[in-house]
């Protein structure tokens, strides 16, 4: 019997725990719930039972206003250039009460002059990539309705400039700041702890911790993620060389017209940089030289234009630069970082 008792004990234990964790109950009795409370009292007179006394408390369970932002993946490498680049984040709803969230960004870090057209979508498949679809839907300013409890997914979306450079960083902050609900489709009034004493309505008590930007109990919540530009450190340098001239041939050969002469243009990435690809040369020939075919072009050369280092490639196109000049173009392969790369050929001195 007594081993039964311990059984039963245990059963119920454990029906409590499942209980707790379910749901609808997280975060507490939903605001407006009218907690009645009846007490009967019976007695007796001179051994009688007598009609037993009553009494009946009511109140309501008044708002309890809490928030988190949580960043999801952060940091997040871009490139310089690239636009629509994705920061995740969750706002859960952690109130007793369905509410409505103002979101906004700020930029906690980074040059502002490098990062543009900060926007805040709805990740509504919650995959954490601005779809489409979710592009197509436009912006957002506020989550509308948001359960107690319920968590929704968030896509802070920015543009890098092109002058962004390895290394940079860009901090930003989603805040969102609890409003009432109101109407479905529309912000309401941003929420306050009721002064003064407890009502007989529904008060408001702000609960919320601080995050990056926010104190306690604000009603508001703040999250960072950061951007962290993978850039190329592309270093251009262009060098020409006497090859022969018609009198001193290749012996100390000097400037002269008629002279051959080697151009060499050098692409350094430098080490800790994001690999250069498509990279294409286009050099417009001053008027006084002319293209030597003879020689050709060669690309993918050392960082010297030794003979022999590059491969043939490239195109000549006579007049197609700029002003009708001849135009030299090649295209190297992917500049590592710490690698150099060069496009070299021969002209000749008119
Ligand atoms: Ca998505
Ligand atoms: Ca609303
Ligand atoms: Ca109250
Ligand atoms: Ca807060």
């Amino acid at each position: 019997m007594k081993t039964t008792k311990q059984l039963l004990g245990a059963v119920s234990a454990v029906a409590l725990v499942a209980m707790s964790s379910t749901p609808a109950l997280a975060e507490g009795t939903s605001a407006g719930t009218t907690i009645t409370n009846n007490v009967s009292v019976s007695y007796n007179v001179g051994g009688v039972a007598q009609n037993a006394q009553t009494a009946t408390d009511s109140f309501t369970v008044d708002q309890r206003v809490n928030v988190t932002v949580t960043a999801i993946t952060t940091p997040v490498s871009v490139s310089p250039n690239q636009t629509n680049r994705v920061l995740a984040f969750d706002v859960t709803n952690l109130s007793n009460s369905t509410v409505d969230f103002a979101l906004t960004t700020a930029l906690a870090g980074g040059d502002a002059a490098d990062i543009s057209n900060i926007r805040i979508y709805r990740d509504l498949d919650g995959d954490r990539v601005l779809d489409d679809a979710e592009l197509a839907a436009g912006p957002i300013t506020f989550l509308d309705e948001v359960a107690a409890d319920a968590s929704v997914a968030v896509l802070v979306v920015s543009d890098i400039s092109i002058n962004a450079v390895n290394g940079d960083t860009f901090d930003v902050n989603l805040t969102a700041a609890a409003h009432a609900s109101g109407t479905a489709g529309t912000l309401g009034g941003v929420l306050s702890g009721t002064a003064g004493g407890n009502t007989a309505g529904i008060d408001t008590v702000l609960f919320d911790g601080s995050g990056v930007a926010d104190g306690d109990n604000d009603g508001r919540f703040s999250a960072q993620g950061r951007y962290s530009v993978s850039g190329a450190l592309l270093t251009v340098l262009k060098s020409s060389r006497v090859v022969s001239d018609p009198v001193n041939l290749t012996n100390n050969p000097k400037a002269i017209p008629g002279a051959t002469v080697e151009y060499c243009i050098t692409v350094a990435n430098a080490s800790g940089a994001a690999t250069a690809t498509d990279v294409n040369l286009v050099d417009d020939l001053p008027d006084d030289v002319t293209f030597a075919s003879a020689f050709g072009i060669f690309v993918n050369g050392d960082a010297t234009c030794s003979a022999n280092s590059g491969t043939a490639g490239g195109n000549f196109t006579a007049g197609a630069g700029v002003g009708g000049r001849d135009r030299v173009s090649g295209a190297l392969s992917d500049v590592a970082a710490g690698q150099t790369r060069s496009l070299y050929f021969q002209v000749t001195i008119n």
